[in-house]
């Protein structure tokens, strides 16, 4: 009789960490079936220049530096410039052909390139800001 006292203590211990387990084995497995099929092709939009209109054409001024540093786009492209910084920074040719004097916090600058070529720019305010645009 001594001997029976012990039992249901460790049924009951058991049969809740059984419990515990399926719920969290069923709470785990549902959402991850649900996520799997649209992730991938929303995230290429931002760095490829396909379509014409929308992503490839933009450059970020931020941390005293062009973002992306080389843009590569198609003749007749206009591309533009944000100022992200709480610095203000310019957008200028080295040749000369645009420049969009100082650009405070926020403000844009856009430039068409109707040519081919390579066309490289830099800040007039910060001497080491250098980038470029690749026309083709
Ligand atoms: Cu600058």
């Amino acid at each position: 009789m001594f001997r029976s006292r012990p039992r249901p203590a460790l049924l009951a211990t058991i049969v809740a960490l059984a419990v515990a387990l399926a719920a969290c084995g069923s709470s785990s497995s549902s959402p991850a079936a649900t996520t799997a099929p649209t992730s991938a092709p929303a995230a290429s939009s931002a760095a490829s220049p396909a379509g014409g209109g929308g992503g490839g054409n933009a450059v970020t001024i931020q941390n005293f530096a062009f973002g992306p540093a080389t843009l590569e786009v198609p003749v007749g492209t206009t591309v533009t410039w944000t100022n992200q910084d709480s610095a203000s920074h310019t957008v200028t040719a080295d040749d000369g052909s645009f420049d969009s004097k100082s650009l405070s916090t926020g403000q844009t600058f856009s430039q068409t390139f109707s040519t081919a070529g390579t066309f490289t720019y830099h800040c007039s305010i910060h001497s080491t800001m250098k980038a470029t645009v690749t026309v083709k």
